[in-house]
């Protein structure tokens, strides 16, 4: 294995990409053309850059193909993978919750006893339900959560919001908040001495990056 380079996983396309290419960019660090590539390096900093789903990032930074990784902590602890947290990078902010038709009658977490929830949290989700006593049935989708209830496939669901514009325009409303989340930079828990040393010197340049912007 090279010893004397980090390699850091970054969401391929989607919510994460753009910011996440930027703190790199602003930390100094350029890349080779990154469009429509699986895998970069920098000329100016030691760093190989893989473009990958950001559900695959958790596993990849565990088993060590990836030293480091950018992916929002709802993923995270969705995976339940073992990486470590080292930095909030403060984009990609949104939160885990649970949204009803409007027209359901709500008293709290005992109105979702029974109920069928659609979520592509279902860990998460299971979690919670458990630490309210409450039992519920959890349908796993991967996209388009929101229409569920409208289709029949569902009661409530348990997603991602951030605006809070797809829940009104799905005639839902959120009720309760299981997670707040952003953009964490992780770790893989048995990083050698030298990743240790280049993590150091990106992580100096991310919080003198975040510090300007305050
Ligand atoms: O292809 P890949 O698997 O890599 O991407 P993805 O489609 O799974 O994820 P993507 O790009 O949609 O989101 C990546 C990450 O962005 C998420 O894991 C979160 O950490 C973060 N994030 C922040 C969000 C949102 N805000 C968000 N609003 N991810 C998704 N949404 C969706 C939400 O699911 C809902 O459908 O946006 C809709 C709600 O938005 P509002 O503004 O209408 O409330
Ligand atoms: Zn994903």
């Amino acid at each position: 294995m090279d010893q004397t380079k980090l390699r850091i996983a970054i969401q391929k396309s989607g919510r994460l990409y753009e910011d996440s290419v930027q703190l790199l960019k602003e930390c100094g660090i350029d890349l080779r053309n990154v469009k429509d590539r699986l895998k970069t390096e920098s000329d100016n900093f030691p760093l190989e850059v893989f473009f990958l789903r950001d559900d695959d990032i958790p596993q990849y930074v565990e088993d060590g193909v990836a030293d480091i990784g950018i992916v929002g902590e709802n993923v995270l602890l969705e995976k339940n993978k073992q990486a470590a947290v080292v930095e909030k990078l403060g984009f990609g902010k949104c939160r885990l919750s649970v949204a009803i038709p409007r027209a359901m009658e709500y008293e709290g977490v005992a109105s979702l006893q029974g109920k069928r929830i659609a979520t592509s949290y279902p860990f998460l989700v299971n979690k919670w339900l458990n630490e309210n006593l409450v039992q519920a049935e959890i349908h796993e989708i991967s996209g388009s959560v929101e229409i569920a209830p409208g289709i029949g496939l569902a009661d409530v669901v348990a997603d991602l919001v951030s605006s809070g514009s797809t829940l009104f325009m799905n005639g839902l409303k959120e009720v309760e908040s299981i997670l707040q989340s952003q953009s964490v930079l992780i770790k893989n828990n048995g990083l050698g001495k030298e990743q240790e040393q280049l993590l150091e010197r990106l992580l100096f340049r991310i919080r003198a990056v975040k510090k300007a912007k305050r």
